[in-house]
């Protein structure tokens, strides 16, 4: 039987174990440019014998368009490239693997951090009921535009720019953030997702943006190093399911699957919450799918060990419970507590609650 700390061939990726670091929104770069602090921080996570077998980069806008927060990392510039190789560096140095992951928010945004002031973009002009963090306040999204479809080129030419400077800035590979209502799920979703033309409307339309992008972006980084995260069933961001998920989202898989891509990497149920919501059938997604299996959402170390035991999944994420254990590849081998981490620290600030958790006596 598998085991969660057995090594794993993740694609082109060679990984020493299965314990995977999900992305952090953290809110530290220093005007979209990732710094020495974040370079210790993911360097802390980064061993495999104590840490993560694979850190996921947390949530990195492909263009100035794609932010939605403040004080997120880009991956569109020579000196967020730069600033990336720091990160980079350390955690090779630590003997870990790390890849990017390529985000473009969408409406998840506000126009005090979109070039020239302007509106977000989206499928919709519709405003998304939800919230982003704007210099340490959460203030309701901007109402969006439309995207005409003659600039949708353009924003698959991002990503796939992007995933260029991830592959640059030396991470091992990138994940596509498809997934938490963000400006992929806004195509994705009929209940967003109000166009008529070839972008919206029929399951083939609306997979067509997620297809083209993970084409380019697989052309650039390598199939084998790339990685896509999906929620089906996640209402987050103000992002409705879809009326026939199971379809949609199996119309996706089946549509990128010929790529032989690395990885699939879902978030089940609503984040941060119930995995069973939505009742979505996982399992059932994977037949689509013959890449390595990643899942997340709130697991235990005796659901993860289970999880891989059993054959459900190749490999388990954890997210918060990497904040406040640095060490929690450690503490799930040795079965020891978990930290808890102060949420009032999550997002912006500097190294208090950052970096300076502690590992396990
Ligand atoms: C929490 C806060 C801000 C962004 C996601 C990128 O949900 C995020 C995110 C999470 O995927």
């Amino acid at each position: 039987m598998p085991s969660l700390f057995d090594p794993f061939q993740l694609g082109d990726i060679e990984l020493a174990t299965r314990v995977v670091m999900a992305p952090l929104t953290r809110n530290r770069a220093t005007g979209c440019v990732p710094n020495a602090l974040m370079a210790e921080y993911y360097a802390q996570r980064a061993d495999p014998a104590t840490g993560a077998g694979l850190i996921i980069s947390e949530a990195t806008q492909i263009s100035p368009q794609g932010q939605g927060y403040s004080d997120t990392p880009g991956v569109h510039t020579r000196e967020q490239v730069a600033g990336w190789r720091l990160v980079t560096d350390a955690v090779h140095a630590r003997g870990g693997r790390i890849v990017c992951q390529l985000w473009h928010v969408g409406r998840i945004s506000h126009v005090d951090v979109q070039p020239g002031g302007a509106a977000p973009v989206s499928s919709t002009a519709r405003a998304a009921e939800s919230k982003t963090w704007i210099r340490g306040e959460l203030v309701p999204c901007s109402t969006p535009r439309a995207l005409r479809a003659d600039e949708i080129p353009g924003i698959v030419a991002d990503y796939a720019h992007a995933a260029r400077c991830a592959m640059d800035a030396g991470f091992d590979g990138v994940e596509v953030h498809a997934a938490n209502g963000y400006l992929i799920d806004q195509f994705l979703r009929d209940s967003i997702n109000d166009r008529t033309d070839e972008w919206g409307g029929s399951v083939e339309n609306r997979t067509r943006l997620l297809a083209e992008v993970v084409q380019a972006v697989a052309r650039e980084a390598g199939p084998g190093r790339t990685g896509v995260r999906l929620s089906p069933a996640n209402p987050g961001n103000g992002a409705p399911l879809d009326s026939t998920a199971q379809a949609t989202y199996g119309r996706a898989l089946e549509r990128i699957a010929p790529l032989k891509l690395a990885f699939l990497h879902v978030i089940e149920g609503q984040t941060r919450g119930d995995r069973a919501f939505g009742g979505f059938d996982y399992a059932r997604l994977r037949t689509a799918f013959d890449g390595a299996w990643m899942l997340n959402n709130c697991y235990d170390r005796a659901l993860a060990l289970q999880t891989v035991a059993q054959g459900a999944a190749d490999l388990v994420a954890f997210g918060r419970p990497f904040i406040g254990n640095p060490d929690l590849g450690h503490r799930l081998r040795q079965d020891l507590p978990w930290a808890d981490s102060d949420r009032s620290l999550y997002y912006g600030g500097g190294a208090h609650g950052y970096t300076d958790y502690l590992a396990a006596a």
